[in-house]
């Protein structure tokens, strides 16, 4: 392998075809953190002082979202879900505790099971809904409602992540999630502040941070994620990124500029009649959710 292109002196050991950079482990992790800083500053994410909860699944990157915004000394807490999806979520909850062990942080975890009786499978079939749907809408309430006693939710959407939700969102103009895509959501109201500190990160790099940092993750994908059309929007992309280098990050940065982002105050919300959380309707997904599946 070539000379790294920034110091110039020790060994490049990754390349990104992204960005035509070949560099070495002590300078990769340099830029890696200054990006994942330069987000947080740009978007006015969180401050040292305040407290974040980081959602983490078990997978590279929310535990590495989790290592990095720690060893950058912000004050973080992690919530894991376990979403009851048999071998994999009794895996991914086992990551998850083994690596705030190792590293000596605080962490919760809230099972989906205890709040609904049954999995996310269970649930999607017994509502006749897809499971990534259903998955949605229990996780952002549990986060929401979780986060209450935080500064705000950090999740760890990489720049795959957010450039292939672009897509999917483009392709079917939907307006509303456009807006809604935006890697800073204020608070508002009940409605705890989300971030993604991550997003202008590839996931090639979160793969490489992981491995330098040693973490243990899970490798396995979701086994409900199979045939989810973001997979085949990443992939597209993927292959536009091969002959086109950069069209990533120029595609989501030109979509960050643009003006309807300028969000506005979300009006049409007002609080579910039964549990407060902030919704367009009387009754809030989540509580449509849960009457229907404990209706019997
Ligand atoms: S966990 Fe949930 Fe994902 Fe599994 S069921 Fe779909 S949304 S794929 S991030
Ligand atoms: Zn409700």
């Amino acid at each position: 392998m070539r000379r790294c292109k920034r110091c110039k002196i020790r060994r490049g050991e990754v390349y990104f075809k992204s960005y035509n950079l070949c560099v070495c482990r002590d300078c990769f992790l340099e830029l890696f953190e200054k990006r994942v800083v330069s987000a947080i500053e740009k978007f006015k994410m969180f401050a040292k002082e305040d407290k974040v909860l980081v959602a983490v699944s078990g997978g590279k990157d929310s535990l590495s979202l989790w290592k990095a915004l720690d060893e950058l000394g912000f004050k973080t807490t992690g919530l894991y879900i376990n979403l009851g999806i048999g071998e994999y979520s009794e895996m991914s909850e086992e990551k998850v505790v083994n690596f705030a062990q190792k590293n000596g942080l605080y962490f919760k975890i809230v099972k989906v099971k205890d709040l609904l009786k049954k999995g996310i499978e269970e649930l999607s079939r017994k509502i006749k809904r897809t499971p990534c749907r259903v998955c949605g809408t229990i996780k952002r309430y549990i986060m929401n409602k979780e986060a209450k006693d935080f500064f705000c939710v950090a999740t760890g959407h990489n720049l795959d992540d957010e450039a292939s939700l672009l897509l999917g969102n483009l392709l079917n103009w939907q307006k509303g999630y456009l807006e809604r895509q935006f890697p800073v959501l204020d608070n508002h109201k009940s409605l705890r502040k989300k971030v993604k500190p991550f997003c202008f990160c590839l996931e090639q790099e979160i793969s490489f941070y992981a491995f330098l940092k040693g973490i243990d993750y899970i490798q396995e994908e979701c086994p409900l994620s199979k045939g989810a059309t973001s997979l085949f929007y990443k992939k597209i992309l993927n292959e536009i990124e091969e002959k086109m280098p950069t069209t990533k990050i120029r595609f989501y940065k030109q979509f960050l500029r643009q003006d309807f982002l300028k969000r506005k105050e979300e009006v049409n919300l007002k609080p579910c009649k039964n549990c407060g959380y902030l919704t367009v309707s009387e009754v809030c997904n989540f509580c449509k959710l849960r009457e229907k599946v404990l209706a019997g």
